[in-house]
């Protein structure tokens, strides 16, 4: 008798770099409750028990099926007292008390708020949280807080920057950073990373890798590319941070470390004129004149030299807690250390040169997984 291949838990890998996680979730109410509790840990800087929470999270996300019974999540990594709680919770009572009672808590919709502004991480919140302050009007309305540059532009574009980022917004300001980039190097690479690259439809930003396959890197292109941004009126924002690499220094070991490349997070003025159905009057007219006719975008400029851009590409494609499991997968498994410069083999004391992130997976010994599975 022939049978359906039956899915078997224990195959399932502990590393979300072995599973295959589409856009398809099957577990959406339980890994929103799980991201519910991995947030507040993060808010509260426990590391371990968000991690916790987001390995579940991206556990239960690459399964073929809904869960239905307890059952369903027998031998299966990723599982942890806590994690079972909540999801027996949900199965019998549709939710769970302790995300309930996390979503109500004051502390965590004050940091929750807070950090929706760009440029204040959870630093910032507490410090203002331990001031009495609980919403976002509250620090706007504060003019004795000391804001940075970033936290300025942050509450200036507010409505702007959390109304998310769509596919077609992607494609429009995609046109304007290649535009921008071939105006100096005709030659130049420019790549859509992040979430975009992974199939999401909506993100909070828009992240790019440049690279340039000639010979000689140019350090001055970013600083060209912002100038005549600012001239033609279209830098909003922008933060340079210059690249810090240093040639064979030794990847990174810390799993949440920044990389070193030259790198811009910008806003940029996306101008999207209103298309207007109703019938012409005059009133109406005249309100058009005053509507807003752009849109601020969040986004992230990556400059990497070419050898190293398949690493810089794997980085920065993400998800983040695919990259995770990638850096952990290398040093546990396979006695590697890897960052968004370089693949480091610690036992034969060399560099794995790669130029493609099929490449990456190779020398890992790793199945290959499309940037589409890669929603862990
Ligand atoms: P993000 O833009 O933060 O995340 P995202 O594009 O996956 O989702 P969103 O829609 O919310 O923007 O980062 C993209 C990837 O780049 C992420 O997987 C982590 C990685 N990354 C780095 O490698 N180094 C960095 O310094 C940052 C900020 C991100
Ligand atoms: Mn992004
Ligand atoms: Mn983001
Ligand atoms: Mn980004």
């Amino acid at each position: 008798e022939l049978e359906m291949p039956a899915f078997t838990a224990t195959k399932v890998s502990q590393y979300s770099c072995q599973r295959k996680t589409t856009l398809n979730n099957y577990n959406k109410k339980f890994t929103d409750a799980f991201e519910v509790m991995a947030e507040n840990y993060e808010f509260k800087e426990s590391e371990i028990f968000c991690l916790e929470f987001l390995r579940a999270a991206s556990l239960l996300k690459s399964l073929p099926f809904p869960v239905t019974r307890m059952k369903d999540i027998q031998g299966l990594p990723c599982m942890g007292d806590q994690v079972r709680d909540i999801i027996e919770e949900i199965i019998e009572e549709g939710e769970s008390s302790r995300v309930r009672e996390v979503l109500n808590d004051e502390r965590y919709k004050a940091f929750k708020q807070f950090t929706s502004v760009f440029g204040v991480g959870v630093k910032t919140s507490e410090k203002w949280y331990r001031m009495g302050l609980r919403t976002v009007e509250e620090v706007k309305a504060d003019k004795t807080l000391k804001l940075s540059k970033m936290q300025k532009a942050g509450f200036l574009y507010y409505e702007d920057l959390v109304s998310c980022v769509s596919k077609a917004e992607a494609d429009a300001v995609s046109l304007i950073v290649k535009n921008a980039v071939c105006t100096f190097l005709p030659d130049a690479l420019v790549t859509i990373t992040g979430g975009f690259r992974r199939g999401k439809k909506i993100g909070h930003d828009i992240d790019f890798l440049i690279t340039s396959p000639g010979p000689g890197e140019d350090d001055e292109l970013l600083h060209k590319v912002i100038d005549l941004w600012k001239r033609q009126g279209l830098l909003l924002y922008c933060d340079i941070i210059e690249s810090t690499f240093v040639k064979e220094q030794l990847p990174s070991r810390k799993v949440d470390a920044m990389d070193h490349f030259q790198k811009c997070f910008a806003i940029l003025k996306l101008c999207q004129p209103r298309v207007d159905n109703s019938t012409c009057n005059t009133s109406k007219k005249l309100e058009m004149a005053e509507v807003k006719d752009w849109k601020a975008i969040r986004v992230d400029l990556v400059i990497t030299p070419f050898e190293q851009y398949a690493y810089a590409l794997l980085g920065w494609t993400g998800s983040r807690q695919f990259g995770r499991d990638l850096r952990r997968y290398a040093s546990h498994e396979r006695k590697m250390v890897l960052d968004n410069h370089a693949l480091y083999d610690r036992r034969k004391r060399i560099f794995l040169k790669a130029g493609s992130e099929e490449e990456i997976f190779a020398h890992l010994g790793l199945d290959y997984v499309e940037p589409w599975e890669r929603n862990a």
